[in-house]
């Protein structure tokens, strides 16, 4: 098979995509040619406006559906890879009690000035999401959760106090690059406070992430958008019990 693709929108390899974007300028017939021009110089060609609607005052959000030319490589394509399988509950619960003797300890925030929550809970709560139990449901895992707005300090300081095996942050917000400013001064904070051998594994999550910036920001993984709990709970036991499919048969 062919490792150069092209957009699928009509037909096979029709080039055909579907762009939405929002524009500062009252909704009418001009706001629309500027949308179209946007679209050209982005290298729509042909192009049209599928669906415009006034934003407010002075602002038109738009869909715009065109050809390109551009082709995507797919032999060139670098992701970061799930480089841990993912295990079934009772295999996670295992690994926990044979490898740690202990239960699990999790402390989980939003922190800064982010509230966005229902991320964060559909990890850690009892009910998680899309029929798949949060990682409170784990019976070897001890959960806290420490809900909205957290300020660093007091994020370093519960994480020693609950002696943390890890400590897993989400950031929703993106404005102004917040989320890795926010990371980035959370991971330092955990690097001054404790040694490498007390310091919890440090795990950040939210939709807007690039998966790949771990190293950068200084922690041990990202979790993006669409992440499910037991991927989170099957990384845990992995990075903190060295453990796999092959060991829980042991
Ligand atoms: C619900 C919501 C709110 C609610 C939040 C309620 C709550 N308790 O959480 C309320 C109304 C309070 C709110 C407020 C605001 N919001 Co809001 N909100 C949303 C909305 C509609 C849905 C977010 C959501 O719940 N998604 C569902 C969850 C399940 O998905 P998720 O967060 O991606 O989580 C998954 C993964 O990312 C991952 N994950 C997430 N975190 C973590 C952490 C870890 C450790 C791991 C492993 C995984 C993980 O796992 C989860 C499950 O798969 C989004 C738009 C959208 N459709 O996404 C805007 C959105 C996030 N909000 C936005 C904004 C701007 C705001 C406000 C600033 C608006 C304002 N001007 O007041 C305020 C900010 C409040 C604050 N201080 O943070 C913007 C952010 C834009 C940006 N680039 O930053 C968005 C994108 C809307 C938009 N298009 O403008 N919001």
């Amino acid at each position: 098979m062919s490792s150069v693709v092209r957009p699928y929108g009509d037909t096979t390899g029709d080039g055909m995509v579907q762009l939405s974007f929002t524009l500062p300028v009252p909704a009418d017939r001009r706001a629309e040619g500027a949308a179209l021009q946007l679209a050209a110089k982005m290298g729509m060609d042909p192009a049209m406006v599928v669906h415009s609607r006034a934003m407010g005052d002075g602002y038109t959000f738009f869909v715009v559906y065109g050809r390109v030319n551009h082709l995507v490589d797919l032999d060139g394509v670098r992701v970061a890879e799930r480089d841990f399988p993912v295990l079934a509950g009772k295999e996670i619960n295992s690994l926990v009690k044979r490898r740690l003797r202990r239960k699990l300890v999790v402390v989980g925030a939003c922190i800064g000035t982010d509230a966005h929550t229902v991320g964060i809970d559909a990890i850690l709560n009892l009910k998680g999401i899309a029929g798949e139990k949060g990682l409170e449901y784990y019976r070897e895992f001890r959960v806290v959760n420490l809900g909205a707005q957290v300020s660093v300090p007091d994020l370093v300081e519960r994480a020693r106090e609950e002696r943390a095996d890890a400590v897993l942050v989400s950031q929703v917000v993106t404005q102004r690059d917040a989320h890795l400013h926010n990371t980035r001064q959370m991971s330092a904070a955990f690097r001054e406070a404790l040694p490498a051998a007390r310091r919890p594994l440090l795990v950040v999550g939210g939709p807007r992430f690039d998966e790949t910036m771990a190293t950068e920001l200084g922690v041990n993984r990202i979790f993006g958008r669409g992440t499910s709990p037991r991927e989170v709970a099957s990384y845990l036991v992995h990075a903190l019990t060295g453990g796999d499919r092959a060991a829980v048969a042991a």
